[in-house]
């Protein structure tokens, strides 16, 4: 009796034992996941345009899209940085946002309807239609 007892209870405590290392280690995991810091991705582009007032319209075209950390255009040399998360958006939807407003990105090119809406200023000379 006592032995079947002892042998009993022995075999609970390892059930426990286990029990407890794997609530454990799913804890230890789960927090390690949520934990896990999102990887922004830079990238650089081209975009057309003239002035300040170009600058403040496609720097906020671009952070409007969902995803986009942070975006800044140089209005010298027209280069655009954008750090972005790739997992919610891609340079194809930032570049296309931007062209949606009226300015030419190397991918995408500005309607021609919006192109002509633009601030009389802001007319960026373009380049002809292949
Ligand atoms: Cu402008």
């Amino acid at each position: 009796m006592h032995i079947f007892l002892f042998s009993h209870n022995y075999k609970l405590d390892e059930m426990k034992k286990i029990q407890l290392f794997l609530i454990l280690t799913f804890t230890v995991l789960s927090i390690s996941l949520c934990a896990q810091k999102v990887k922004y991705q830079k990238t650089n582009f081209l975009v057309s345009g003239n002035c300040e007032m170009c600058k403040t319209k496609i720097d906020s075209a671009a952070k409007s899209v969902e995803g986009v950390k942070n975006s800044s255009w140089n209005v010298v040399n027209r280069k655009m940085k954008v750090k972005f998360n790739p997992e919610i958006t891609s340079i194809d939807q930032i570049q296309k946002a931007i062209a949606t407003i009226g300015y030419d990105t190397e991918k995408f090119r500005a309607d021609d309807e919006v192109y002509d809406k633009l601030h009389y200023c802001c007319k960026y000379q373009r380049e002809e239609k292949k």
